[in-house]
């Protein structure tokens, strides 16, 4: 049992000492109770990802150590949680807003280092993806999926890095499928070497300490380097990789060096996608891995697609900083915001004190612009908890008026996976004012009892 680590609340930083690889948190997870180590044999296909979506719903990430055919031990959900970010990061779940919020505006730079690093301890020139133990996840996936790996490209303008996660199927010895959505950098660097029959260099590290998985999953116009090392509170270190210009994170586990090649386009799919839904087949860039470096016995994480790490990730929390900002920029009467990952990071809620008329509207356009993928903004008075379902539905059927409180915007663009998307992305948008109106609010108040000790009143104590 290790101690458990000191908590951040929104002012202090960090006492304990920073994670910086996948090991230490995996320790750090064990000490508090949040990680099932299997170690009975289990198969690649189908039934790690059916455990593994077991234990996520059971509230755990889950380590399977025998995977049979596999030399590596297989980890996920490893961020799951709401939990186990708020670990991650050393605050607490009502801090962690902030903290997120404050780390795209105190950018803490990657570190260069020199001499062997962890991450290429063992080179493997003569690729063979077969070695990596990639599950199938769900069920109807068309094949093995890498989708915990952070995808590094490099700007060809200024050269700055870009993390992301792209999900990367298996189809060969050395090659992947890359299935690259609209709005995406590592897209646009793509597409302008491509327009000089070029290649594109990349690098997928799998295996990494959360700063970096929660940093990549961040829309962010500078380096994502920046944003792991303001959430660790220390650089990260990092190390040129062998075979291209992209620096690597010298802790990851594995690290592949790979390029996108130009010219090329192959079916790719379907999988599970954090819409919920699998997503189709399509024609999707191609890659083709160059070389495979890892540590000693390394450890191979993944994100099972449309699980619960796929969506906290991807769709809610590292978007809410940006959502917070614009909505308060377009009104001061925003009092907090919410991308719940139910909905898959296509609503945004928000909760205003006495929104004066025509505002929610305002408030609403600048939370669809916070995100592309958000298609749906539902505005509440401050009596609505944001964080209870039950509560916004609550609202949704009795505040608002269906002919004067929506606002309809067509012809936008948002994400290609929504199922009313056209296959570029085109798709409407709406506003919801489920606000009670200024004349009405002295008329109509909601129904609130006292708080009460029932299990002292059970219990024939008297109340506290
Ligand atoms: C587990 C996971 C898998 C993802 N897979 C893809 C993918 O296959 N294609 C894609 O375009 N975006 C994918 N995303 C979303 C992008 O990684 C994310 O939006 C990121 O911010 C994009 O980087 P960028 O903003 O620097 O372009 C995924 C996100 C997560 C968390
Ligand atoms: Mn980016």
């Amino acid at each position: 049992m290790i101690a458990p680590r000191a908590r951040r609340t929104d002012t202090a930083r960090m006492t304990s000492p920073p994670i910086d690889d996948l090991r230490g948190f995996l320790d750090v997870l064990r000490g508090s109770g949040e990680l099932n180590d299997l170690r009975h044999p289990v198969q690649r296909m189908h039934e790690l990802g059916a455990l593994l979506r077991a234990s996520e719903q059971a509230g755990k990430a889950a380590m399977f150590h025998r995977v049979e055919g596999a030399e590596w031990p297989v980890v996920g959900s490893v961020l799951g949680s709401h939990a186990r970010i708020a670990l991650a990061l050393g605050c607490t779940r009502e801090a962690m807003g902030g903290v997120l919020d404050r780390a795209t505006r105190n950018p803490v730079p990657a570190r260069p280092i020199e001499g062997p690093a962890p991450c290429q301890e063992v080179v493997q020139d003569d690729v063979d993806l077969a070695r990596l133990p990639v599950p199938v996840h769900a069920p109807l996936d068309g094949g093995p999926y890498i989708n915990a790996g952070i995808v590094l490209g490099r700007d060809p303008v200024g050269g700055r890095h870009n993390l992301s996660y792209v999900r990367l199927q298996v189809k060969g010895r050395d090659r992947v499928g890359v299935n690259l959505n609209t709005w995406r950098h590592l897209r646009d660097f793509f597409e302008a070497a491509e327009a000089r029959g070029e290649n594109l260099p990349f690098c997928v590290a799998i295996g990494v300490d959360p700063a970096l998985m929660i940093a990549a999953a961040f829309r962010y116009e500078g380096d994502e380097y920046e944003i792991a090392g303001a959430l660790r509170g220390t650089p990260t270190p990092v190390v040129r990789a062998r075979t291209c210009d992209v620096l690597v994170p010298a802790t990851a586990e594995i690290v592949l060096e790979c390029e996108i090649l130009a010219g090329e386009r192959e079916d790719e799919g379907p999988m599970a996608e954090y819409t919920g839904h699998y997503s189709g087949v399509g024609r999707q860039c191609v890659g083709r891995v160059r070389c495979i470096t890892h540590r000693r016995q390394p450890i191979f994480q993944t994100v099972a697609g449309a699980s619960f790490e796929h969506l906290l990730l991807g769709t809610a929390v590292t978007r809410e900083p940006r959502l917070r900002q614009l909505a308060q920029a377009a009104s001061p009467r925003v009092r907090e915001v919410l991308l719940p990952p139910y909905a898959s990071g296509f609503l945004a809620l928000i909760q205003m004190h006495e929104p004066r008329p025509g505002e929610v509207v305002n408030v609403g356009l600048a939370a669809l612009n916070a995100h592309v993928n958000i298609n749906t903004v539902v505005v509440v008075d401050s009596d609505v908890d944001l964080f209870n379902p039950t509560d916004v539905f609550w609202a949704l059927s009795t505040r608002v008026r269906w002919d004067r409180d929506q606002a309809v915007i067509r012809h936008a663009l948002g994400n290609e996976l929504h199922p009313s998307a056209t296959r570029e992305g085109e798709i409407s948008k709406t506003i919801i004012d489920a606000t009670l109106p200024p004349e009405l609010r002295s008329r109509y108040s909601k129904v609130v009892y006292p708080a009460a000790d029932l299990a002292a009143a059970l219990g024939g104590r008297p109340p506290r």
